[in-house]
């Protein structure tokens, strides 16, 4: 292993978390690039299960050190909630485990009153987004308006920005969303207070990532959303507001593009997406409901259902492409365990034109209908398996197929949530 960047390759929730956490074994450093809270990334140790928002998925190897890239937006209380429950569990005993860069923009309490009014009063436009506050704070970042977390650790600055800034943001939630104003001293004296509390963790990242690579040091990224979400590739406006593919990870961390070595993308056997926006391959059926059920598809941050579809491989070659991918994770193999037959989209049907690529243009998107191979089911669990090879024959089947019609290499495979549940592809 050398550098290596995680990234989801479809719309999020594909197992990076979980793909990471393994890979950190390899790793000296493990840093999150873009993002924030917005993101839930789950890892299963043993009967453990631990759900990171903003902490990278190292962070349960002791030792490793966790990054939080320039490129991540963070909200201060979840962050110092989310440093707690892993201290309580007996992680993160050294606090120089962690190191926040000094260019993180920080979530602030309107970029959250904001993302929520503009989703309410949005009616069937609405994009689903997490609530989190990630989109407004991304247009301040871009607009030169935003709070930086150096400007959290001097608390005149600090009250200065609040101060010239929160009379617009008033202005727009009370005069345009129909929201509430927000009160100036209640911001300054709490957001003061976490600054305090968090100075300990701060640092430079691209100075810090740029040292371990001069000393042969492993870096791992970690991507969070997935590539169909990204602000320039993904399906917009229903993407998420940063750069989520590989790309995005020398720009949220500092580190040039020259120091990757690897892109390993992480895709579902099917498909799921969570918020609104085309998703060609979706079933709004008794299928979707079991692929719901058996792979637990409900929001890792939000607890909302998730949409389900059949595997799609014009979507993943779109990922494939827009990333660079040297290498594809397939995870939630067994949640197909029980199917008779298994339907893959090959390519797309758009009023009698058969497309194998993903289209730019939404209209065009939306109308899509999947053009489905079918292939028979395993029917059988996979607990045995103890390698790839050892994967029942129609299992190791479709794993041929899902690498023929990516045309990118399977390199893992995830047959269950546990660290353990997981085959190296040789
Ligand atoms: P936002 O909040 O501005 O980033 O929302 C914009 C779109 O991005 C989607 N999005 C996500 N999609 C999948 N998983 C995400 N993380 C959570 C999870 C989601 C949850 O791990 O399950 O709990 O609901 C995530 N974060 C953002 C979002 O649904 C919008 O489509
Ligand atoms: P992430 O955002 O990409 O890290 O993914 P999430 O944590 O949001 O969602 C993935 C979910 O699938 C989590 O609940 C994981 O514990 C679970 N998971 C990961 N890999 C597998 C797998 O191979 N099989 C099953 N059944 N569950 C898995
Ligand atoms: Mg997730």
């Amino acid at each position: 292993m050398a550098n290596v960047i995680v990234v989801g390759a479809q719309w999020g929730d594909e197992g990076k978390g979980k793909v990471v956490d393994i890979y950190t074994e390899y790793a000296n450093d493990v840093v999150r690039y873009q993002g924030g809270n917005n993101a839930g990334h789950t890892l299963v140790v043993g009967n453990e299960k631990t759900v990171l928002h903003l902490i990278p998925s190292g962070i349960l190897h002791e030792g490793k050190r966790c990054i939080i890239g320039n490129g991540v937006v963070l909200d201060p209380k979840v962050f110092l909630e989310e440093i707690d429950r892993l201290k309580k569990k007996g992680y993160l005993k050294n606090d120089s485990q962690l190191v926040v860069d000094a260019n993180v923009h920080i979530i602030m309490p309107y970029h959250k009153a904001i993302d929520i009014a503009r989703e309410s009063n949005s009616g069937a436009r609405k994009i689903g987004t997490t609530g989190r506050g990630i989109g407004p704070t991304y247009e301040d970042k871009i607009g030169r308006r935003g709070i930086r977390f150096i400007d959290l650790l001097h608390p005149e600055i600090f009250a200065r920005k609040v101060k010239e800034l929160l009379p617009e943001k008033n202005l727009i939630l009370e005069k345009l969303l129909g929201g509430q104003p927000l009160d100036e001293e209640a911001i300054i004296n709490e957001y003061t207070a976490y600054g305090q509390m968090l100075g300990k963790y701060l640092g430079n990242a691209s100075k810090l990532l740029n040292q371990s690579i001069t000393e042969g040091k492993n870096i791992l990224f970690e991507g969070a959303q997935g590539s169909l979400l990204d602000v320039d590739h993904g399906t917009y406006p229903y993407v998420t507001s940063s750069s989520t593919i590989a790309g995005g990870a020398c720009t949220g961390t500092g580190v040039g593009p020259r120091f990757i070595d690897a892109v390993i993308g992480i895709s579902k056997a099917y498909v799921t997406r969570v918020g609104e926006g085309p998703f060609p391959t979706e079933l709004d059926d008794e299928m979707g409901e079991k692929l719901r059920q058996v792979g637990q598809e409900f929001g890792a941050t939000t607890g909302r259902p998730r949409r389900t579809g059949w595997f799609d491989a014009v979507a993943l070659r779109e990922a494939v492409r827009t990333n660079g991918m040297t290498g594809l994770a397939i995870t939630k193999l067994d949640v197909l365990n029980e199917l008779e037959t298994i339907k893959i989209c090959t390519a797309y049907s758009y009023r009698g034109q058969l497309l194998e690529d993903f289209p730019q243009d939404l209209e065009v998107l939306k109308e899509c209908k999947p053009v489905y191979e079918e292939i028979e089911g395993w029917n059988a669990s996979l607990a045995e398996a103890t390698s790839s090879e050892t994967l029942p024959k129609k299992a190791q089947e479709y794993l041929k197929k899902l690498e023929q019609v990516s045309g990118c290499p399977v390199v893992l495979v995830s047959v269950g949530p546990r660290r353990d549940q997981t085959l190296q592809v040789k």
